[in-house]
């Protein structure tokens, strides 16, 4: 074999339907005789083997551990995987205490600390936009440009299983009956105004008309209606348990703009002062349930990755397979020794029936098909990474959200990489970071409602701001996004994430609110006749690189 063995090893392996960890490749690429290892270890493996482990290659060629050496000579650039110590049970038990040690955040608005970030970073390609604690691109290029001698490898420990909260597989229990819908309602405005209630002197709202006149007065209630009266001021109607009420947001307050921001059925508090003859609060201010600006997220203890990808789209004639095989192939490079996780937000077949005319852009019109197609991709990532993926609107799941994960059937399909499959949102705690994964239906609707252009395509990471700050990934029902009543509202961000993950608009958008990262992870599917006849220009092979133990993020493009 040429020069990039360990690539061409996988993929002879992947084409014999076996996925393998990054040591058993460097075994095989290491071997005399690589084309001949490839065949002995296949003959050896058995029919149910999935994922060829270094053991199992040492058993077939029956050779001794004697790469182990090698991690040290990373500096060779055969462009291919580099030995790792073996994984010992010991530290992956001792890396799951130290994800559900974690100092429990009774109340998330204690987690203060010093920082605080209030702007809205920009995304910058190859560059790191973390709070601006490596505001110059080219630090990160130094700080992950790790292809040399001094990689360590991953200190023989191995990617820990993430714990999986807020996740509603397994637990739906909708009927979708008027009486869910309600219960689902209560559930979102108790939890959102306990976050609340606390900063402001809340008076239900059938109290307020029982108050003297000119009274200071906050109610916290879910936003019913947003409408401009006749003098150009905004009339804000929320709604509590009990009925509705009037707030006036007057045109010339220097913060009046924050009616751009609304969307309906969201949980916000407005102070003010009642009217002299009642029936309406004049505001002064409004108040989200949103993230404090000191929040202070938690990092890994250990210099570890995840690359966050979403949106591949296996199965349309668009999907960009050339830079999914560049991605894949670059995960097995020494560069890449720290990725241990793989996050997939969503999308990850193109589906049937999403969008009308959409066979016209099929390369697979069978959804099983689809799936095993992209069944086979994965089997180019290493067998030793942990991969955790959510459905999105593409996948063959519910449409409504929250959606479950992927059912049996799907999952025996996609079995070769035994991947973590959760529903979706579901938040993921990799390394002791909670990262909240989201597919992004609702961005699209916070794009399109949102009255101000810093909230839009281009920057999609102030749109999933938006969310955070409503603390909740779907405020507004109706219009675009479907949600299936469940007996609790799965969609509201109830613990602040350290990490929000999240794809479907097919841009790249990194930043941070309020220190919590935001990325928005592009696609791996070229622009779609659609997509040309709205100006959307997708970008396409790009897989932001999390830095676990800093937060930091390199974005990569294939
Ligand atoms: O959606 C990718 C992006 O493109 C997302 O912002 C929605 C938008 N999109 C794509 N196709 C359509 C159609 N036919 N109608 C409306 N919006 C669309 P994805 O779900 O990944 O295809
Ligand atoms: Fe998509
Ligand atoms: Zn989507």
């Amino acid at each position: 074999m040429p020069d990039s063995t360990p690539v061409r090893v996988v993929r002879e392996l992947a084409r014999r339907g076996y996925n393998a960890e990054r040591d058993a490749v460097t075994l095989i690429a290491d071997s005399p005789d690589p084309d001949a290892a490839v065949e002995r270890v296949v003959d050896d493996a058995g029919d149910d083997a999935l994922t060829l482990t270094a053991a199992d290659v040492r058993d077939a060629l029956g050779d001794g551990p004697r790469t182990s050496a090698r991690s040290a000579d990373a500096a060779s650039t055969d462009g291919g995987a580099t030995a790792r110590a073996p994984e010992t049970g010991g530290d992956a038990d001792d890396a799951a205490r130290r994800g559900s040690t974690r100092e429990p955040a009774a109340n998330d608005d204690e987690r203060g600390g010093a920082s605080d970030a209030n702007a809205l970073d920009t995304p910058a390609r190859g560059g790191t936009t973390r709070n601006g604690d490596h505001a110059d691109p080219m630090d990160q290029v130094d700080a992950t440009g790790r292809a040399d001698a001094t990689s360590t490898g991953r200190d023989g420990r191995s990617p820990t299983p993430p714990e999986v909260a807020g996740d509603v597989t397994g637990h739906s229990t909708g009927a979708g009956e008027y009486g869910d819908f309600v219960t689902v309602f209560r559930d979102r405005y108790e939890r959102l105004s306990k976050k609340l209630r606390g900063r402001v002197n809340h008076r239900p709202t059938e109290a307020l008309d029982a108050m003297p006149d000119g009274s200071d007065a906050a109610i916290v209630g879910m936003v019913n209606d947003v409408r401009s009266t006749a003098s150009g001021h905004w009339l804000v109607e929320l709604e509590d348990t009990n009925g509705t009420f009037p707030a006036l947001i007057m045109k010339d307050r220097d913060w009046a703009d924050v009616v751009d921001e609304l969307l309906l059925d969201e949980v916000i508090a407005i102070e003010g002062t009642l009217a002299d003859d009642g029936g309406i609060l004049f505001a002064d201010s409004v108040h989200f349930p949103d993230v404090p600006r000191t929040y202070r997220p938690s990092t890994a203890d250990r210099h570890v990755q995840a690359a966050l990808v979403s949106d591949v789209h296996v199965g349309s004639q668009e999907f960009a397979g050339d830079r999914w095989d560049a991605f894949a192939d670059w995960l097995h490079a020494p560069e890449a020794d720290a990725v241990e996780y793989l996050l997939i937000g969503g999308d990850m077949v193109e589906g049937v029936g999403v969008y009308p005319d959409q066979d016209e852009e099929l390369d697979i019109v069978d959804v099983y098909e689809q799936y095993r197609a992209f069944s086979e991709r994965l089997k180019d990532v290493p067998g030793d990474m942990e991969i955790i993926m959510i459905p999105g609107n593409h996948d063959a799941v519910r449409l409504a959200e929250p959606q479950p994960g992927f059912d049996e059937n799907l999952r025996d399909i996609m079995s070769a990489h035994d991947a973590r499959i959760v529903g979706n949102p579901a938040t993921v705690t990799v390394e002791g970071v909670d990262v909240l994964m989201y597919h992004g239906v609702s961005l699209d609707e916070v794009i399109a409602e949102h009255g101000d252009e810093s909230v839009s395509y281009d920057a999609p990471h102030n749109a999933m701001a938006q969310l955070l700050k409503k603390r909740h990934v779907a405020p507004q029902y109706g219009g675009r996004m479907r949600v299936a009543p469940e007996e609790k509202d799965y969609l509201v961000i109830d613990d602040i994430p350290d990490v929000f993950h999240t794809g479907h608009v097919h841009k790249l958008g990194i930043g941070a609110y309020h220190n919590v990262t935001l990325i928005n992870s592009g696609s791996w599917q070229e622009q779609t006749a659609f997509q040309q006849s709205v100006n959307i220009d997708p970008d396409v092979g790009t897989a932001p690189i999390l830095d676990l133990d800093t937060l930091d993020v390199t974005v990569r493009k294939f």
